[in-house]
């Protein structure tokens, strides 16, 4: 009985060699090979089956059948490596030939992204003043109350405040987001003394009610000048140069009297493209006042000054005829790509 079992074992190990040998030269992939590794010599398969008949034999015949279906295992393990060694260099092959470069090939166009429009015109307005011989300074967006107005000749009662309605940080009474770039002329004059001649530009933030021309985050550039003999004719002259800088012959503007609590006199700036009628007001400015001065230790018997805060999206506006606002904040992609 035991010998029916050998001898049926060792005949069913002779057909499986069979079999197997046909199966690996008919082998076609690394993929294959893991099938036929599976079906062969898995936990499971087939060779497998075969090593569990040999509880069924007699000691002696157990040990040489035993001997016999582990050549044939270390066998068909070696012939699948070697199949699988073959496969995985004829797939690199074929995986490199198909990521190939071909470097003579012309190149494709690429979208670049490019800067904001008010990035482009404030980096354009940076330079005109940069040539008019200005410095260019920085400041936070987060004030003090006292850059932001005291310093400026604007008490806690003045109603001036009202034209800078604020945003306040929760939970601290002395800090919001600057309504204006002027604290930039506080913080650079406590540092310096004159002769002061800097450019600031950076987003201001007010509760200002959204329409055509006002957003509640907006850009502003500052300038100030203070030195010895600083007078009005300094300011205007100023102010038209880099008007005529940036807006060429095709515009105009006029000046109108205004009221700032850090300036005296002060006016406003409106510009207009030459042949329509409407203007738009684009800047504030004014003589430094004497109480700002003293505020930090400058003499006013000594220096003048002036200074104005222009809206960097009201000036792009009118340049590059776009007329609401808003649009510069919708990133409608049309818009973008047109400058
Ligand atoms: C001021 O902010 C003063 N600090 C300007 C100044 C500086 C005067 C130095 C004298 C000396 P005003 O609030 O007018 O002023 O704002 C100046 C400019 O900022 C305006 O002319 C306008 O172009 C722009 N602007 C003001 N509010 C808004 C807003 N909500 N949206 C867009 N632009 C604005």
């Amino acid at each position: 009985m035991a010998t029916a079992q050998h001898d049926g074992l060792i005949q069913k190990a002779r057909k499986l060699e069979e079999q197997a040998l046909q199966e690996l030269q008919a082998l076609s992939s690394t993929r294959h090979c893991e099938e036929f590794r599976v079906k062969y010599l898995g936990r499971k398969g087939q060779l497998a089956q075969l090593l569990d008949g040999l509880q069924a034999l007699a000691p002696d015949q157990r040990a040489e059948a035993g001997r016999l279906l582990n050549a044939l295992k270390e066998m068909l393990t070696a012939k699948l490596e070697q199949r699988l060694a073959e496969f995985a260099h004829i797939e690199k092959e074929a995986r490199l030939r198909a990521e190939a470069l071909d470097v003579t090939l012309p190149g494709r166009r690429q979208k670049l992204g490019s800067l904001h429009l008010i990035t482009q015109v404030t980096k354009e307005l940076e330079d005109i003043f940069v040539r008019l011989g200005f410095e260019v300074v920085s400041g936070p967006e987060i004030e003090t109350d006292y850059y932001n107005f005291e310093a400026l000749n604007i008490p806690k009662d003045h109603p001036a405040r009202d034209d800078w309605d604020s945003f306040y940080l929760d939970g601290f009474d002395d800090l919001l987001l600057r309504t204006h770039t002027s604290p930039v002329q506080i913080r650079v004059m406590q540092q310096r003394r004159p002769p002061v001649k800097v450019v600031c530009s950076g987003k201001c933030f007010r509760r200002d009610a959204t329409d055509a021309t006002h957003s509640p985050v907006f850009h502003q550039i500052e300038m100030l000048w203070v030195d010895k003999g600083i007078n009005f004719a300094h300011l205007k002259g100023t102010i038209l140069a880099f008007l005529e800088e940036f807006y060429g012959k095709g515009f105009e503007a006029r000046f109108v009297g205004d009221y700032f609590p850090f300036t005296e006199p002060s006016i406003q700036v409106h510009v207009r493209r030459k042949g329509t009628e409407k203007w738009l007001e684009i800047l504030g400015a004014g003589m430094v006042d004497p109480a700002v001065l003293q505020e930090v230790d400058y003499d006013p018997e000594e220096y003048t000054g002036f200074a104005f805060g222009l809206g960097v999206e009201r000036m792009a506006m009118l340049k590059y005829g776009v007329d609401d606002i808003r649009t510069f904040y919708q990133n409608d992609m049309r818009f973008l790509e047109a400058f």
